[in-house]
C-alpha cells in the first residue's frame, strides 16, 4: 500500500519540484488512492466517482504518482514532470484528464470541494464523496475558514478535509507548529467531527477514514500529524528544504526509501465499498428563457431585476440552473430564482471569495450552470478564485450589481468602478453589459451557453427599455440604439 506509491514517486520528485511537501503526505495520499477512494481509472471526471482536491497544489508530483500507480498513466511519463511541453506542470490543472481544478495559489482548494460535497449532497443527491487535502501553512488562509464554516453550516457529512500538519512552512516553521490541540478544538467549534491522527500510520488512517464516511451530519476533519520531508535522512523535519530538490542527497535517500519497503499485502481494514453509480445524467446545452422578454418600450426597469427574471426563466428551463449569492439576494434579485424552488438558491453569507469557490466546484463535472451574484465591487475581493477559476477552465457566471456611480448616496464603497477591467483581464472571459432589461434577459441567456467566465454587469437604478421585446442579440458586438 504505502509502499508502493513510495516507490514511484520518489525517484523523481527526489530531483525535482516539492519533495519534502510530498513525502509528508505519502501514506494519507497511499490509503486514499489505494483503499478509501471509490473512482474508475477509465474515466478519471466520471460523475459517480469520488472527488479529490488537492489545496497544497505544489505538491503536484505525489498526485500524478498516485494515478499513474493506478494505472492512468504509464509511469515513465512521470519523468515528464515539469517539462516545457508536458502538461505535468508544478501545479495541478485540468488541461490533465484527472484534475477537476487548478491549484496552487493557497487557501481556495476547500471552497471549491465544499461545492462539490454541497451539489453531491443536495442536487445529484448521489453516493460520492468529496475529499481534499490542505496544507497547515496555508489554512492560515482566511478562505478556509470561511469554507470551514460553509461545510459545517450544511452539514456537509459527505466531505473529508485532510490538514497536513507538517509543521513547515516555506520560509519558517507554521505559526501553530505541531499544537494539534488547537487544530483540533477550533475543528471542533467550527462543527467538524475532528480526529487527531498519525498521518504516517496507515492503519489508523484507514480507520479515520471508515469513520469519516460513517459519520452523519457534520463533515469530518482529519488532522494528521506529520513531518515534512518524512523518511528522508538528515531532511525529515528541517527547515531550508521547501520546494527544493535533493541534489546530492537524492541517491542515498532513494536508497534508504527503498530499504523501508515491505510488501504486507493489501489492507484488510475496512475494505473499499464499491463504486456506487447513483450521479444523475445531466443535460446543460442549449438553455433558453422560457419566454421571451415581455417589456414596453420606455418602460423604467432596473437591470437587476431583469437579471432575477432572466434567471428565473432559464431556471424553469433547465433544472441544473442554480443561484449563489453572499447575503445580497434582494439587491442583486437573485432570490427571485427561489419562485422556481427555493432549493436552487444557495445562501453562501457575506464570504465573497468562498461564494465564487463553491460556485466553481459546483460547476465542475456539468453538474450545475452556477450564476453567482452580488454588487460588482465586491467580486474584488476574490479575483484571486475568479483567476484562479479560469486556469480551472470553469464555466461560472457571475453577476455584478450596483455598477458605476449611478448608484449615487451609498458612495464609492459599494460601487463598482474596477469590475470591468478586473474581468476583462481573465482570459476567455466574455463580458456583457446590458443597456436594458430585454438585452439584459438575453445576456443571461447567452452566458449560461457560453464556455469559460462570464460576467453580467447590472445596474441599481431603473432605466428605459430601449430594445423592442424580439431584439435578436450574440455575443461578440455591440447594438447601435434602433
Ligand atoms: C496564496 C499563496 N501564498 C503563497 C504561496 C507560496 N507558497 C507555496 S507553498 C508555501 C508554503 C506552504 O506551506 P504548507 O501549506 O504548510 O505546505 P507544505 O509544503 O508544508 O506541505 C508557500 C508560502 C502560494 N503558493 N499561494
Ligand atoms: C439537451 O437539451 C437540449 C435543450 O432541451 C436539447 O436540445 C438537446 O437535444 C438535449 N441533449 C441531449 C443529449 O439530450
Ligand atoms: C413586447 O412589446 C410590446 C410592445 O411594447 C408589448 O405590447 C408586449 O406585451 C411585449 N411582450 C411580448 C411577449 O411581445
Ligand atoms: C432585504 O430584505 C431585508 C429583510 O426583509 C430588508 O430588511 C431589507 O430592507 C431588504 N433590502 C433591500 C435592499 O431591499
Amino acid at each position: 500500500m504505502a509502499k508502493i506509491i513510495f516507490y514511484n514517486f520518489n525517484y523523481l520528485l527526489l530531483v525535482l519540484s516539492h519533495p519534502t511537501s510530498c513525502a509528508s503526505i505519502a501514506e494519507l495520499m497511499s490509503v486514499l488512492f489505494f483503499h478509501t477512494m471509490r473512482y474508475k481509472v477509465s474515466a478519471p471526471k466520471d460523475a459517480s466517482s469520488d472527488r479529490f482536491v488537492l489545496s497544497k497544489g505544489h505538491a503536484a508530483p505525489i498526485l500524478y504518482a498516485a494515478w499513474a500507480e493506478a494505472g492512468l498513466f504509464p509511469v515513465a511519463d512521470l519523468q515528464n514532470l515539469r517539462k516545457i511541453d508536458s502538461d505535468l506542470e508544478g501545479h495541478p490543472t485540468p488541461r490533465l484528464n484527472f484534475i477537476d481544478v487548478g491549484t496552487g495559489s493557497l487557501g481556495q482548494g476547500l471552497s471549491v470541494a465544499a461545492g462539490m460535497a454541497y451539489v453531491g449532497k443536495y442536487f445529484d443527491k448521489a453516493s460520492y464523496r468529496t475529499y481534499c487535502l490542505l496544507g497547515d501553512g496555508e489554512s492560515a488562509e482566511g478562505s478556509v475558514w470561511e469554507a470551514l464554516h460553509f461545510a459545517s453550516y450544511y452539514k456537509l457529512d459527505n466531505l473529508c478535509v485532510i490538514f497536513d500538519v507538517n509543521r513547515l512552512g516555506q520560509s519558517e516553521p507554521t505559526s501553530l507548529q505541531h499544537d494539534m490541540e488547537v487544530y483540533r478544538k477550533r475543528l471542533d467549534a467550527f462543527g467538524f467531527n475532528a480526529l487527531v491522527v498519525d498521518g504516517h500510520d496507515v492503519e489508523e488512517l484507514t480507520k479515520a477514514f471508515h469513520e469519516a464516511s460513517v459519520t452523519k451530519g457534520k463533515p469530518t476533519a482529519i488532522i494528521a500529524k506529520t513531518f515534512k520531508g518524512r523518511n528522508f535522512p538528515k531532511v525529515e523535519d528541517e527547515e531550508n528544504w521547501h520546494g527544493k530538490p535533493l541534489g546530492d542527497k537524492a541517491d542515498a535517500t532513494i536508497e534508504h526509501l527503498k530499504s523501508l519497503i515491505k510488501n504486507a499485502g493489501p489492507l484488510q481494514l475496512h475494505p473499499q465499498k464499491p463504486l456506487v453509480e447513483d450521479a444523475p445524467a445531466t443535460n446543460i446545452s442549449n438553455i433558453q428563457l422560457s419566454s421571451p422578454p415581455n417589456y414596453k418600450l420606455g418602460q423604467k426597469v432596473a437591470t437587476r431585476e431583469s437579471y432575477g427574471v432572466a434567471l428565473t426563466k432559464i431556471a424553469e428551463n433547465n433544472k441544473h440552473v442554480i443561484a449563489l449569492d453572499g447575503d445580497t439576494k434582494n439587491s442583486t434579485y437573485s432570490e427571485k430564482i427561489k419562485k422556481v424552488s427555493t432549493d436552487r438558491y444557495v445562501e453562501c453569507f457575506i464570504a465573497e471569495q468562498n461564494l465564487v469557490g463553491v460556485a466553481i466546484g459546483a460547476a465542475c463535472r456539468g453538474r450545475t450552470v452556477p450564476f453567482v451574484s452580488t454588487f460588482a465591487a465586491f467580486f474584488t475581493r476574490a479575483f484571486d478564485q475568479i483567476r484562479m477559476g479560469a486556469i480551472s477552465q470553469t464555466n461560472v457566471n457571475f453577476a455584478g450589481s450596483h455598477c458605476g456611480v449611478s448608484i449615487g448616496e451609498d458612495g464609492p464603497s459599494q460601487m463598482g468602478l474596477e469590475d470591468i477591467a478586473m474581468f476583462r483581464t481573465i482570459p476567455g472571459a466574455t463580458v456583457f453589459y446590458p443597456s436594458d432589461a430585454v438585452s439584459c434577459e438575453r445576456a443571461i441567456e447567452l452566458s449560461a451557453n457560453t464556455k469559460g467566465v462570464c460576467f453580467i454587469r447590472t445596474s441599481r437604478p431603473a432605466t428605459a427599455v430601449i430594445y423592442p421585446n424580439e431584439t435578436v442579440f450574440q455575443v461578440i458586438g455591440s447594438k447601435f440604439y434602433p
